[in-house]
C-alpha cells in the first residue's frame, strides 16, 4: 500500500514524534490535538513537553510545511491515534480518549484507509472498541478499510532514536491490515517490522511492560531481604546477574511513569481471576515509597519536626517527567509524618509542589536541615562532592535510594550512610 498523507491524532510524548518522523520522511502530516493551546503553541514552534533533539525535529518539520498542526482531522490514506489511556479511580483503563479519537477519525473514512491505534491498550481493545465505531460509517473494517494495533515501545530520554531503530510489532484484524501497518511503518522504522494479530499486538506491549514490573518487584522484595539478613543487595544482585540466564534489576524508591506503574492493571482489570502475580508485583512497587520513608523513620528517631532534603522529584533518572513519581508519594509521606520537605529537582526546579518546599537551587534544599534523601539517580545528582556537599549544609545523615553515592566517600566526608536494601553502608 503507498501513502501520502496521514493524519496524526494526539501529540504527546508519541503522537508528536511519530507525526514529526513521518513529515521528515517525506510524507504530508496532519497531526491533531484536541487541546487549543497545545496546537497554537505548536503552530508557532513552542513545544509542551520536553524529549531531546523533538523541538529541532518538530521545527524542521513544520517550516517544511510537511507537517501541520490542527485541531481538526481530516481526509487521509491512513490516521494513527496515539492519545494517552489513563487509569482511573479503581484501577482501571480510560478509552475516552481512544473512542473520542475514533469518532473524529468516522467523517472522514474512506475505502482502503488504513486505521492504527498506537496507545497502550487492554487486550481486545481493537476488535471490541475501535473497530465497532469505525464500522458506523457504513464501511466494513478488514473488508473496506484496514485496521492495525502497532504499540509504541520507546524509552523516554531516547524517544528519537528507539522510534527507528527498535523492532516494530504490527497487529492487523487481518493479515492485509497488518501488512498496510507494516507498509506504513516501513517509510522510516529501520528496526524488524514483525506482523500479528491485533490482539497479540496488544498483548506483547502490556507483557512487556509487566514483566519488567515483576522483575523490578522481586528486586525491591530482594532490598528488604538484604537488610533483614544483614547483606548489600547491590552487590548480591550484582554477583547473581553474572549467571548467564539471570538478569535482575534495580531496587528503588518504588516504580513511577505512565507505562509500568499502570500497564500492568490493563490485566489484572481484564482478567483479575488470573493475574494474581501480577497484582501481588503492583502492590509491591506500590508500597516501596512506604518501605522507604518506614526506613528513614528508623533512622532518624522519628520524622515529626524533623526537616528533609528530598534530592530527585522525577519518575527516573536525567528526564524531567514526574508523571506517577514515587519520589512525589514520598514526599507526601514525609509530610503526612510531620517532617518538613525542601525537594530540589534538577530537572524541574520550577515544579509546583503541593506539600513541603521547593527549592530553587541545590543550595537552598541543603541549608539548615536534618537528613539528606536521595530519590533519582541523576547524573548531577550522583556526581555530587561529599566534601563540598559538607560545607553547604549541616545534616550529617544520609539516605541514598538508587545506589548513586559512594558510602565510603561519604563517611569519609563525616556523614552517617544509610543505603536502601544495605543493613550497614559504611
Ligand atoms: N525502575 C526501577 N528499577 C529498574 C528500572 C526501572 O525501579 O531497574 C523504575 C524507574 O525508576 C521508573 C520505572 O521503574 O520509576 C519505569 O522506568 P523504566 O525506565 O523501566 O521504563 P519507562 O516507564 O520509562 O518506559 C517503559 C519501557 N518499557 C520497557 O522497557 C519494557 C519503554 O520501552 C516503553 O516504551 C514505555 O515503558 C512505555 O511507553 O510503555
Amino acid at each position: 500500500m503507498k501513502f501520502q498523507k496521514i493524519c496524526v491524532l494526539g501529540l504527546g510524548y508519541i503522537g508528536l514524534p511519530t507525526a514529526s518522523t513521518f513529515a521528515t520522511s517525506g510524507l504530508k502530516v496532519i497531526g491533531v490535538d484536541v487541546n487549543a493551546s497545545i496546537v497554537k503553541g505548536l503552530q508557532n514552534g513552542q513545544l509542551h513537553i520536553y524529549e531531546p533533539g523533538l523541538r529541532t525535529l518538530v521545527q524542521a518539520a513544520v517550516k517544511s510545511k510537511r507537517l501541520e498542526i490542527s485541531e481538526q482531522a481530516q481526509e487521509a490514506d491512513a490516521f494513527i491515534i496515539a492519545v494517552p489511556t489513563p487509569f482511573y479511580g479503581e484501577k482501571k483503563a480510560d478509552l475516552k480518549y481512544v473512542i473520542s479519537a475514533a469518532e473524529a477519525i468516522l467523517p472522514h473514512l474512506r475505502k482502503g484507509n488504513l486505521v492504527v491505534l498506537e496507545s497502550t491498550s487492554p487486550p481486545r481493545t481493537t476488535l471490541d472498541i475501535l473497530v465497532p465505531i469505525l464500522e458506523k460509517s457504513g464501511l466494513k473494517a478488514g473488508v473496506d478499510f484496514y485496521v492495525a494495533y502497532s504499540p509504541e515501545r520507546v524509552l523516554p530520554g531516547q524517544i528519537l532514536r528507539e522510534l527507528i531503530e527498535n523492532a516494530r510489532v504490527i497487529g492487523g484484524i487481518t493479515p492485509a491490515s497488518a501488512q498496510a501497518g507494516h507498509d506504513l511503518y516501513k517509510i522510516f522504522v529501520k528496526g524488524e517490522i514483525i506482523t500479528t494479530t491485533a490482539t497479540t499486538a496488544e498483548m506483547v506491549k502490556l507483557m512487556e511492560n509487566t514483566y519488567r514490573d515483576v522483575n523490578i518487584a522481586i528486586a525491591n522484595e530482594f532490598s528488604r531481604l538484604a537488610e533483614r539478613f544483614g547483606v548489600d543487595v547491590w552487590e548480591a544482585i550484582q554477583i547473581a546477574n553474572l549467571h548467564p540466564r539471570v538478569n535482575i534489576l534495580n531496587p528503588g524508591p518504588g516504580v513511577g511513569g505512565h507505562c509500568i506503574s499502570v500497564d500492568p492493571w490493563f490485566f489484572v482489570e481484564a482478567a483479575p481471576d488470573l493475574t494474581p502475580l501480577i497484582h501481588t508485583a503492583r502492590q509491591v512497587n506500590d508500597s516501596q515509597p512506604q518501605f522507604v520513608v518506614s526506613k528513614l523513620e528508623t533512622i532518624l528517631n522519628g520524622l515529626s519536626g524533623k526537616t528533609i532534603s528530598v534530592l530527585g522529584l522525577a519518575y527516573k533518572p536525567d528526564v524531567d517527567d514526574l508523571r506517577e513519581s514515587p519520589a512525589i508519594e514520598i514526599v507526601h509521606l514525609l509530610a503526612a509524618k510531620g517532617a518538613q520537605v525542601k525537594a530540589y529537582e534538577p530537572f524541574k526546579p520550577d515544579f509546583p509542589l503541593s506539600v513541603g518546599h521547593m527549592a530553587k537551587s541545590l543550595d537552598e534544599a541543603l541549608a539548615e536541615t536534618d537528613a539528606l534523601l536521595l530519590l533519582v539517580g541523576h547524573q548531577p545528582l550522583k556526581t555530587l562532592d561529599p566534601q563540598a556537599i559538607k560545607t553547604k549544609t549541616n545534616a550529617r545523615i544520609m539516605l541514598d535510594t538508587v545506589n548513586g553515592w559512594d558510602c565510603e566517600a561519604w563517611a569519609a566526608a563525616g556523614f552517617e550512610t544509610h543505603q536502601l536494601g544495605v543493613s550497614r553502608c559504611d
